[in-house]
Protein backbone atom coordinates (compact mmCIF):
# COMPACT_ATOMS: atom_id res chain seq x y z
CA UNK A 1 0.00 0.00 0.00
CA UNK A 2 1.54 3.57 -0.99
CA UNK A 3 1.97 5.33 2.03
CA UNK A 4 0.92 9.56 1.95
CA UNK A 5 3.46 11.35 3.70
CA UNK A 6 1.29 11.30 7.43
CA UNK A 7 3.73 14.08 8.58
CA UNK A 8 4.40 16.48 5.37
CA UNK A 9 7.08 19.70 5.24
CA UNK A 10 5.03 22.82 5.40
CA UNK A 11 4.37 24.05 2.21
CA UNK A 12 3.31 26.85 0.65
CA UNK A 13 -0.52 26.23 -1.33
CA UNK A 14 -1.78 28.71 -4.04
CA UNK A 15 -5.50 28.40 -4.49
CA UNK A 16 -7.42 30.14 -6.82
CA UNK A 17 -10.91 30.55 -6.18
CA UNK A 18 -11.18 29.71 -2.07
CA UNK A 19 -14.00 32.16 -1.66
CA UNK A 20 -16.52 28.97 -1.60
CA UNK A 21 -17.16 25.40 -2.83
CA UNK A 22 -13.89 23.12 -3.69
CA UNK A 23 -11.30 26.14 -2.95
CA UNK A 24 -12.66 27.13 0.48
CA UNK A 25 -12.97 23.49 1.83
CA UNK A 26 -9.55 22.72 0.02
CA UNK A 27 -8.09 26.00 1.77
CA UNK A 28 -9.29 24.17 5.09
CA UNK A 29 -7.64 20.81 4.17
CA UNK A 30 -4.21 22.72 4.13
CA UNK A 31 -4.50 24.86 6.71
CA UNK A 32 -5.23 21.94 8.70
CA UNK A 33 -2.19 20.05 8.21
CA UNK A 34 -0.20 23.09 8.75
CA UNK A 35 0.30 24.39 5.19
CA UNK A 36 0.60 28.52 4.91
CA UNK A 37 -1.85 29.61 1.67
CA UNK A 38 -2.11 31.82 -0.72
CA UNK A 39 -5.66 32.56 -1.68
CA UNK A 40 -7.92 34.22 -4.44
CA UNK A 41 -10.67 35.97 -5.36
CA UNK A 42 -12.88 38.53 -6.52
CA UNK A 43 -14.68 38.76 -2.97
CA UNK A 44 -12.61 40.25 -0.62
CA UNK A 45 -14.59 40.10 2.40
CA UNK A 46 -14.59 36.39 1.96
CA UNK A 47 -10.91 36.20 2.07
CA UNK A 48 -10.00 38.74 4.68
CA UNK A 49 -12.34 36.09 7.03
CA UNK A 50 -10.84 33.20 5.83
CA UNK A 51 -7.28 34.42 6.23
CA UNK A 52 -8.14 35.71 10.06
CA UNK A 53 -10.04 32.34 10.23
CA UNK A 54 -7.21 29.62 9.17
CA UNK A 55 -4.65 31.51 10.57
CA UNK A 56 -6.08 31.73 14.42
CA UNK A 57 -7.39 28.32 14.28
CA UNK A 58 -4.61 26.52 12.57
CA UNK A 59 -1.39 28.61 13.16
CA UNK A 60 -0.62 28.96 9.57
CA UNK A 61 0.22 32.14 7.38
CA UNK A 62 -2.34 32.98 5.39
CA UNK A 63 -1.91 35.59 2.29
CA UNK A 64 -4.83 36.92 0.10
CA UNK A 65 -4.70 38.40 -3.53
CA UNK A 66 -7.84 39.91 -4.86
CA UNK A 67 -8.23 39.92 -8.09
CA UNK A 68 -10.16 38.87 -11.29
CA UNK A 69 -8.64 35.76 -13.12
CA UNK A 70 -10.03 36.85 -16.52
CA UNK A 71 -8.04 40.36 -16.41
CA UNK A 72 -4.33 39.76 -17.25
CA UNK A 73 -2.95 42.86 -15.74
CA UNK A 74 -4.55 42.38 -12.55
CA UNK A 75 -3.12 38.28 -12.50
CA UNK A 76 0.03 39.30 -13.25
CA UNK A 77 -0.05 42.40 -10.83
CA UNK A 78 -0.59 40.68 -7.91
CA UNK A 79 1.82 37.71 -8.16
CA UNK A 80 4.36 40.24 -8.53
CA UNK A 81 4.13 41.98 -5.34
CA UNK A 82 6.16 38.90 -4.06
CA UNK A 83 9.68 39.00 -3.72
CA UNK A 84 12.14 36.39 -7.04
CA UNK A 85 12.65 34.19 -3.65
CA UNK A 86 8.86 33.48 -2.97
CA UNK A 87 8.27 30.01 -3.27
CA UNK A 88 5.20 28.47 -4.22
CA UNK A 89 4.57 23.98 -3.84
CA UNK A 90 1.27 23.52 -4.65
CA UNK A 91 -0.67 25.71 -7.40
CA UNK A 92 -4.40 25.01 -7.02
CA UNK A 93 -5.96 26.55 -10.39
CA UNK A 94 -9.91 26.29 -9.27
CA UNK A 95 -11.45 29.28 -10.17
CA UNK A 96 -14.10 28.83 -12.33
CA UNK A 97 -18.12 29.17 -13.04
CA UNK A 98 -21.03 27.95 -15.50
CA UNK A 99 -23.07 30.37 -16.74
CA UNK A 100 -26.18 29.67 -18.10
CA UNK A 101 -27.79 25.62 -19.32
CA UNK A 102 -29.10 26.93 -22.97
CA UNK A 103 -29.20 24.73 -26.04
CA UNK A 104 -26.35 26.17 -28.62
CA UNK A 105 -28.10 28.18 -30.61
CA UNK A 106 -30.13 29.96 -27.63
CA UNK A 107 -27.26 30.66 -25.33
CA UNK A 108 -25.98 33.74 -24.28
CA UNK A 109 -23.08 34.81 -26.04
CA UNK A 110 -21.43 37.04 -23.06
CA UNK A 111 -21.93 34.13 -20.92
CA UNK A 112 -19.86 32.02 -23.27
CA UNK A 113 -17.39 34.81 -23.09
CA UNK A 114 -17.14 34.88 -19.12
CA UNK A 115 -16.85 30.82 -19.00
CA UNK A 116 -13.96 31.04 -21.60
CA UNK A 117 -11.86 34.10 -20.18
CA UNK A 118 -12.59 32.60 -16.40
CA UNK A 119 -12.33 28.64 -16.78
CA UNK A 120 -9.80 28.69 -19.64
CA UNK A 121 -7.73 32.48 -20.15
CA UNK A 122 -7.98 32.99 -16.45
CA UNK A 123 -6.19 29.18 -15.39
CA UNK A 124 -3.64 30.08 -18.35
CA UNK A 125 -2.62 33.47 -16.89
CA UNK A 126 -2.58 32.34 -13.10
CA UNK A 127 0.24 29.53 -14.29
CA UNK A 128 2.43 31.59 -15.65
CA UNK A 129 2.29 34.47 -13.25
CA UNK A 130 2.90 31.69 -11.07
CA UNK A 131 5.80 29.39 -12.51
CA UNK A 132 8.98 31.75 -11.61
CA UNK A 133 7.30 30.86 -7.70
CA UNK A 134 7.02 27.09 -8.65
CA UNK A 135 10.56 26.81 -9.70
CA UNK A 136 11.98 27.59 -6.43
CA UNK A 137 9.94 25.05 -4.98
CA UNK A 138 11.80 21.73 -4.29
CA UNK A 139 8.27 19.80 -5.14
CA UNK A 140 6.03 21.91 -7.08
CA UNK A 141 2.64 20.42 -8.40
CA UNK A 142 0.08 22.34 -10.22
CA UNK A 143 -3.18 20.81 -9.60
CA UNK A 144 -6.25 21.75 -12.06
CA UNK A 145 -9.46 21.55 -11.70
CA UNK A 146 -11.42 20.16 -14.68
CA UNK A 147 -14.80 17.95 -14.85
CA UNK A 148 -16.45 15.49 -16.02
CA UNK A 149 -17.56 18.15 -18.27
CA UNK A 150 -14.65 17.68 -19.49
CA UNK A 151 -14.58 14.41 -20.61
CA UNK A 152 -17.73 14.19 -22.19
CA UNK A 153 -20.17 16.71 -23.75
CA UNK A 154 -24.05 16.53 -22.48
CA UNK A 155 -26.74 18.52 -23.87
CA UNK A 156 -26.71 22.37 -22.78
CA UNK A 157 -23.11 22.08 -21.48
CA UNK A 158 -21.39 22.95 -25.14
CA UNK A 159 -19.13 25.76 -24.16
CA UNK A 160 -19.11 24.97 -20.12
CA UNK A 161 -17.82 22.16 -21.81
CA UNK A 162 -15.51 23.03 -24.51
CA UNK A 163 -13.92 25.41 -21.37
CA UNK A 164 -13.31 21.81 -19.61
CA UNK A 165 -12.21 20.15 -22.51
CA UNK A 166 -9.65 23.02 -23.00
CA UNK A 167 -8.59 22.24 -19.11
CA UNK A 168 -8.04 18.53 -19.71
CA UNK A 169 -5.79 19.63 -22.66
CA UNK A 170 -3.78 22.46 -21.02
CA UNK A 171 -3.13 19.57 -18.26
CA UNK A 172 -2.21 17.03 -20.24
CA UNK A 173 0.30 20.17 -22.27
CA UNK A 174 1.27 21.52 -19.29
CA UNK A 175 2.50 17.81 -18.03
CA UNK A 176 4.63 17.52 -21.35
CA UNK A 177 6.48 20.69 -21.64
CA UNK A 178 7.14 20.93 -17.44
CA UNK A 179 8.50 17.76 -17.30
CA UNK A 180 11.65 18.82 -17.55
CA UNK A 181 11.36 21.52 -14.55
CA UNK A 182 9.63 17.95 -12.88
CA UNK A 183 6.64 19.56 -11.88
CA UNK A 184 4.02 17.41 -11.18
CA UNK A 185 0.65 18.22 -13.21
CA UNK A 186 -3.06 16.69 -11.87
CA UNK A 187 -5.99 17.20 -13.60
CA UNK A 188 -8.71 16.28 -10.99
CA UNK A 189 -12.25 15.91 -12.84
CA UNK A 190 -15.07 16.36 -10.00
CA UNK A 191 -18.82 15.22 -11.25
CA UNK A 192 -22.10 16.86 -9.29
CA UNK A 193 -20.84 18.52 -6.25
CA UNK A 194 -22.75 21.03 -4.39
CA UNK A 195 -21.68 23.96 -3.72
CA UNK A 196 -22.50 27.70 -5.03
CA UNK A 197 -21.60 26.37 -8.62
CA UNK A 198 -25.33 25.81 -9.41
CA UNK A 199 -26.58 28.88 -8.22
CA UNK A 200 -24.09 30.72 -10.05
CA UNK A 201 -25.02 28.64 -13.16
CA UNK A 202 -28.73 29.44 -12.86
CA UNK A 203 -27.72 33.29 -11.79
CA UNK A 204 -28.96 33.60 -8.46
CA UNK A 205 -32.45 31.17 -9.34
CA UNK A 206 -31.80 29.32 -6.04
CA UNK A 207 -35.08 27.27 -5.80
CA UNK A 208 -33.74 25.66 -9.85
CA UNK A 209 -30.11 25.37 -8.34
CA UNK A 210 -31.27 23.17 -5.57
CA UNK A 211 -33.20 20.92 -7.88
CA UNK A 212 -30.18 20.21 -9.36
CA UNK A 213 -29.10 18.08 -6.40
CA UNK A 214 -32.85 16.20 -6.09
CA UNK A 215 -33.09 12.04 -5.74
CA UNK A 216 -29.48 11.96 -5.30
CA UNK A 217 -26.42 12.57 -2.93
CA UNK A 218 -23.83 14.90 -4.50
CA UNK A 219 -20.24 15.16 -3.69
CA UNK A 220 -19.47 17.47 -1.48
CA UNK A 221 -16.35 19.98 -1.46
CA UNK A 222 -14.84 17.86 1.16
CA UNK A 223 -15.08 15.16 -0.45
CA UNK A 224 -12.68 16.66 -3.59
CA UNK A 225 -10.57 18.30 -0.81
CA UNK A 226 -9.77 14.73 0.61
CA UNK A 227 -8.29 13.76 -2.37
CA UNK A 228 -6.50 16.39 -3.85
CA UNK A 229 -4.77 16.11 -0.35
CA UNK A 230 -4.23 12.79 -0.67
CA UNK A 231 -2.90 13.17 -4.61
CA UNK A 232 -0.60 16.19 -2.77
CA UNK A 233 0.43 13.84 -0.45
CA UNK A 234 1.75 10.96 -2.52
CA UNK A 235 6.09 10.70 -2.38
CA UNK A 236 8.10 12.43 -4.69
CA UNK A 237 8.22 10.19 -7.50
CA UNK A 238 4.75 9.18 -8.09
CA UNK A 239 2.38 11.65 -10.21
CA UNK A 240 -1.37 11.52 -10.33
CA UNK A 241 -1.81 12.74 -13.91
CA UNK A 242 -5.79 12.71 -14.39
CA UNK A 243 -8.36 11.53 -11.70
CA UNK A 244 -11.65 11.56 -12.27
CA UNK A 245 -14.84 11.29 -9.35
CA UNK A 246 -18.45 11.13 -9.12
CA UNK A 247 -20.86 10.69 -6.17
CA UNK A 248 -22.32 7.07 -6.16
CA UNK A 249 -25.19 7.56 -8.06
CA UNK A 250 -23.02 9.20 -11.19
CA UNK A 251 -21.76 7.14 -14.00
CA UNK A 252 -20.65 9.97 -16.24
CA UNK A 253 -22.15 13.72 -17.72
CA UNK A 254 -24.88 11.81 -18.57
CA UNK A 255 -25.94 9.08 -16.50
CA UNK A 256 -27.21 10.18 -12.86
CA UNK A 257 -29.82 7.73 -11.23
CA UNK A 258 -32.07 10.00 -9.20
CA UNK A 259 -34.70 8.20 -6.82
P1 LIG B 1 -18.25 27.91 -6.42
O1 LIG B 1 -19.15 28.83 -7.20
O2 LIG B 1 -18.68 27.54 -5.05
O3 LIG B 1 -16.77 28.54 -6.35
C1 LIG B 1 -16.19 29.14 -7.47
C2 LIG B 1 -14.97 29.94 -7.04
O4 LIG B 1 -14.37 30.51 -8.22
C3 LIG B 1 -15.33 31.09 -6.13
O5 LIG B 1 -14.41 31.14 -5.06
C4 LIG B 1 -15.18 32.32 -7.00
O6 LIG B 1 -14.69 33.40 -6.23
C5 LIG B 1 -14.12 31.88 -8.00
N1 LIG B 1 -14.21 32.62 -9.25
C6 LIG B 1 -15.18 32.54 -10.19
N2 LIG B 1 -14.97 33.43 -11.18
C7 LIG B 1 -13.81 34.08 -10.85
C8 LIG B 1 -13.07 35.12 -11.47
N3 LIG B 1 -13.44 35.67 -12.63
N4 LIG B 1 -11.94 35.56 -10.86
C9 LIG B 1 -11.54 35.01 -9.70
N5 LIG B 1 -12.20 34.02 -9.07
C10 LIG B 1 -13.33 33.57 -9.64
O7 LIG B 1 -18.08 26.63 -7.34
P2 LIG B 1 -17.21 25.29 -7.17
O8 LIG B 1 -16.46 25.28 -5.91
O9 LIG B 1 -18.11 24.17 -7.47
O10 LIG B 1 -16.24 25.45 -8.43
C11 LIG B 1 -14.83 25.37 -8.34
C12 LIG B 1 -14.30 24.71 -9.61
O11 LIG B 1 -14.78 23.38 -9.68
C13 LIG B 1 -14.74 25.39 -10.91
O12 LIG B 1 -13.64 25.42 -11.79
C14 LIG B 1 -15.82 24.45 -11.44
O13 LIG B 1 -15.94 24.51 -12.84
C15 LIG B 1 -15.28 23.13 -10.97
N6 LIG B 1 -16.24 22.02 -10.88
C16 LIG B 1 -17.35 22.13 -10.12
C17 LIG B 1 -18.25 21.07 -10.04
C18 LIG B 1 -19.53 21.15 -9.29
O14 LIG B 1 -20.44 20.34 -9.55
N7 LIG B 1 -19.66 22.07 -8.32
C19 LIG B 1 -17.95 19.79 -10.72
C20 LIG B 1 -16.75 19.81 -11.50
C21 LIG B 1 -15.92 20.87 -11.56
P3 LIG B 1 -15.19 34.92 -6.30
O15 LIG B 1 -16.63 34.90 -6.73
O16 LIG B 1 -14.95 35.46 -4.93
O17 LIG B 1 -14.30 35.53 -7.31
C1 LIG C 1 -19.65 20.67 -13.07
C2 LIG C 1 -20.36 19.37 -13.24
O1 LIG C 1 -22.21 18.19 -14.53
O2 LIG C 1 -22.61 20.50 -13.92
O3 LIG C 1 -18.48 20.70 -13.80
O4 LIG C 1 -21.08 19.94 -15.67
S1 LIG C 1 -21.63 19.52 -14.41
Amino acid sequence: MIKTDSSPISKTVCITGATSGIGKACAYFFARQGDDLILTGRRIKRLELLQKELSEAFSVKVEILCFDVQTKTQVFDNFAKFSKEKCIDILINNAGLALGREPFDEANIDDWDTMLHTNVNGLLYVTRACLPFLYNSSLPHIINIGSTAGKEVYENGNVYCASKFAVDAISKAMRIDLLKKAIKVTAINPGATETEFSIVRYKGDEKKAAGTYDGYQPLMPEDIAEVIGYVANLPKHISINDLTLTCLAQANSFYTYKS
